[in-house]
């Protein structure tokens, strides 16, 4: 090949590489999912993941002439990643919305760059209300600890539990779980006699659990992040705190339903309230099991399942109703009000807080053909989340 030839070969190789790009750029759309796929969270991970690859199975991979391209990337759950996997997608990948986020820490350390770069971050795991107002980008379909834990705070002095020891993650959520379960105890005549708080990191409960043994109280509060559950359930069962007449009590992530089978019978009785559970008796939620199990080596489906599906809906909606060509604003305004049923019952997508409006259900743990469940048994209709302030 002489030099001229390479040249115009290699200028139309150019041109058919970047006019395939933008061809490419025109007719995707961009998902950057970032999740913890590994580490201490990586079940929060692996179950988002599972849903978000559920709801395109189900529901085509193409919509308003797009084809929707799903970037999952890993960010073990240590913020400071969470944020550059974000940057790296916005820039290089041009990603049209942001999606994910297993904790709190990552959602916040990525809050900044949604809104320096005009991108709907759709939160689908983390939990602490604060969220939704680190940046005005930020849509939720997870839920906040105070929504969550409002409720249980009602049920509990009603049903002989007047005096709780909180145990609680040390950081955002187990701090929003702590103040609005403590205050609504206090407003219904209940008394909260110790707040206990565990490292996030690798937590050794047995010192805090030997403590609430002391005190015995009527009941213990728990909230752990997702995949800590099962430990708590363990050492409080191993030190008999059940026996010493002391209930546990906590939000659904303590009973977990992607660990909740294999943390034996000593969980029955154990009540909680939450968003979510697998056993929620609607003809969606058991058709949406169904598939998840048939598609995931029967693993069970938890909230932060639910979480991640109904995350990949909001997301297709805004996609299908600015016709493919809305730019980060369009579709952020396209999220905003998007009312629908969901696995877990008809959500609502605040527009104002851009955060779920959601049932909250009072659970029990149970048997149902030889499995355990969080068996519903009350419920708490459209809670908005009482953390807001303002
Ligand atoms: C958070 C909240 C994470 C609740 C969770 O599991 C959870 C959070 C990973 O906001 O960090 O169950």
């Amino acid at each position: 090949m002489n030099k001229r030839h390479f040249l115009s070969s290699t200028a139309a190789a150019v041109l058919a590489l970047s006019a395939g790009a933008t061809l490419a750029q025109d007719n995707t759309f961009k998902i950057g999912l970032i999740l913890p796929m590994t580490g201490q969270q990586a079940t929060t991970g692996r179950q988002i993941e599972a849903a978000a690859r559920l709801y395109m199975a189900q529901n085509g991979d193409t919509v308003a002439g797009k084809k929707i391209q799903l970037i999952v990337k890993d960010d073990t759950s240590i913020p400071d990643m969470t944020k550059r996997l974000a940057q790296e997608l916005v820039v290089n990948d041009k990603v049209n919305v942001l999606a994910g986020m297993g904790i709190t820490p990552s959602a916040l350390a990525t809050a900044q760059i949604a809104t320096q770069s005009k991108t709907p971050l759709v939160v689908m795991a983390a939990a602490t209300s604060s969220i939704t107002e680190a940046s005005p980008y930020v849509v939720r379909t997870s839920f906040t600890l105070p929504q969550a834990s409002v409720a249980l705070a009602d049920w509990a002095p009603k049903n002989g539990i007047k005096k709780v020891v909180t145990l609680v993650s040390d950081y955002g959520p187990g701090l929003d779980a702590e103040k609005f379960f403590t205050s609504r105890l206090q407003f219904n005549g209940g008394q909260v006699v110790e707040q206990l708080r565990v490292p996030l990191r690798s937590p050794d409960f047995a010192p805090f659990l030997q403590k609430v043994r002391d005190i015995k109280p009527d009941a213990l509060f728990v909230f752990v992040p997702s995949g800590a559950g099962a430990a708590v359930m363990k050492q409080f069962l191993e030190r008999g705190m059940d026996k010493a007449g002391i209930r546990l009590i906590g939000t659904g992530d303590v009973t977990d339903d992607d660990q909740l089978n294999d943390m034996g019978d000593g969980a029955l009785g154990v009540v909680t309230s939450h968003h979510y559970s697998a056993a929620h008796p609607s003809a969606m939620n058991k058709k949406f099991v169904e598939a998840f199990q048939k598609a995931n080596k029967n693993l069970r489906p938890n909230f932060m399942a639910v979480g991640g599906y109904d995350g990949m809906r909001v997301i297709y909606e805004a996609l299908r109703v600015t016709k493919g060509n809305g730019g980060g604003d369009a579709l952020l305004g396209a999220m905003k009000g998007q009312i629908f049923e969901s696995p877990r019952g008809p959500i609502f997508i605040d527009a104002q807080t851009r955060d779920v409006v959601q049932n909250i259900y009072l659970r029990k743990v149970e048997k149902k053909d030889g499995q355990l469940y969080n068996v519903e048994f009350d419920v708490v209709k459209d809670v908005k989340d009482p953390g807001k302030t303002k």
